[in-house]
């Protein structure tokens, strides 16, 4: 383990050395980075965000909001986090203009407990780790414990023991909240909302609720357009896009919907990263930069595209 410099594409890490790395960057980008804590999960880890500026010291610059690992079997999502963070911050020269007039606010693991536990018990875990009313079974989906539309018709589960089960309550899982409350302290400036997950590639936009489309849907599709063809051009790359109920299944309670329908999202996508490995959540660690650096080329199409509107 290489700290500060976290060799990004050379290992996957634990929440505690993702951890240690973000508070490392405060010393080496004093005017440029931040980082803030926001909350507790379920068993105390302590869940971390950073904010990268370009130390011009303007205040209120719109947001655009990442995170990653809200499912945490999905190890590329940290993975593509830290990289992002990366070129903000150590190769600031060749990405300026992503800064210029925007703040970028990333949270690279939301569910801490779930995560480390797919390092120390079981590998293709997905929810959190706080128990149910079920003694048999644990942990929430965090993507369908959103209170926007929670629990609407087939989206998610109320079967504890399901992959999607949405928690008894919106928002009865700390990581959620905390989630929540990173977006609304940002409502008003919330520019681009981008979730990072795994696998399928897709860019999906809300709703996932209805198949209903939202009133912006076209410009969230213009985002989502640059994405795919910035991937496709690089690499061949193939990202189907669209709304989630159509292009995936309806889902309810997830993050997207929340961050467009409450904290006022101007664009709001999860990005499936590719699949790698045995089962797809789980990439060698050789495929891990040849990932990250197709994605990278997405999402920096994509935000240039948010930032050209
Ligand atoms: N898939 C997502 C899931 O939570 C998704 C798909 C995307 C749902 C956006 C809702 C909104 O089921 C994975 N792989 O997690
Ligand atoms: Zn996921």
């Amino acid at each position: 383990l290489q700290l500060p410099h976290l060799d990004v594409l050379g290992a996957f890490y634990t929440h505690s050395e993702i951890n240690d790395y973000l508070d490392s960057l405060p010393a080496r980008f004093p005017k440029r980075a931040f980082v803030k804590q926001f909350g507790w999960s379920y068993e105390r880890r302590p869940l971390k965000v950073l904010t990268i500026t370009n130390g011009d010291g303007r205040r209120d610059k719109p947001v655009i909001l990442v995170d990653g690992t809200v499912h945490a079997r999905e190890w590329i999502s940290p993975s593509m986090a830290l990289y992002i963070i990366q070129q903000l911050l150590d190769n600031y020269s060749e990405n300026q203009e992503l800064l210029e007039d925007y703040d970028w606010v990333i949270m690279p693991v939301v569910n801490a407990d779930g995560y480390e536990f797919t390092h120390t018990d079981s590998r293709y875990f997905r929810k959190t780790r706080k128990p149910t009313n079920d003694p048999d079974c644990v942990g929430t989906d965090i993507n369908r414990n959103f209170g926007y539309e929670w629990g609407h018709d087939e989206g998610s589960s109320g079967d504890p023991c399901e992959a999607i089960y949405r928690g008894e309550t919106p928002f009865d899982q700390p990581e959620t909240q905390v989630l929540r409350d990173l977006m609304l302290h940002h409502k008003g400036r919330l520019i681009w909302y981008l979730s990072l997950h795994s696998y399928g590639n897709y860019l999906l936009l809300p709703w996932g609720h209805t198949s209903e489309f939202p009133e912006h849907y076209q410009d969230m599709m213009s985002v989502a357009d640059a994405g795919a063809k910035a991937i496709v051009f690089h690499s061949n790359g193939i990202y189907t896009y669209g709304s989630t109920y159509y292009v995936l299944y309806p889902t309810s309670g997830d993050s997207a919907d929340y961050a467009l329908g409450v904290a006022n999202a101007t664009v709001a996508i999860t990005m499936e990263l590719p699949a790698g490995g045995f089962l797809g959540f789980d990439p060698w660690v050789s495929h891990i930069e040849g990932l990250v650096t197709e994605s990278w080329v997405g999402v920096r199409a994509m935000a240039v595209e948010v930032i050209r509107h």
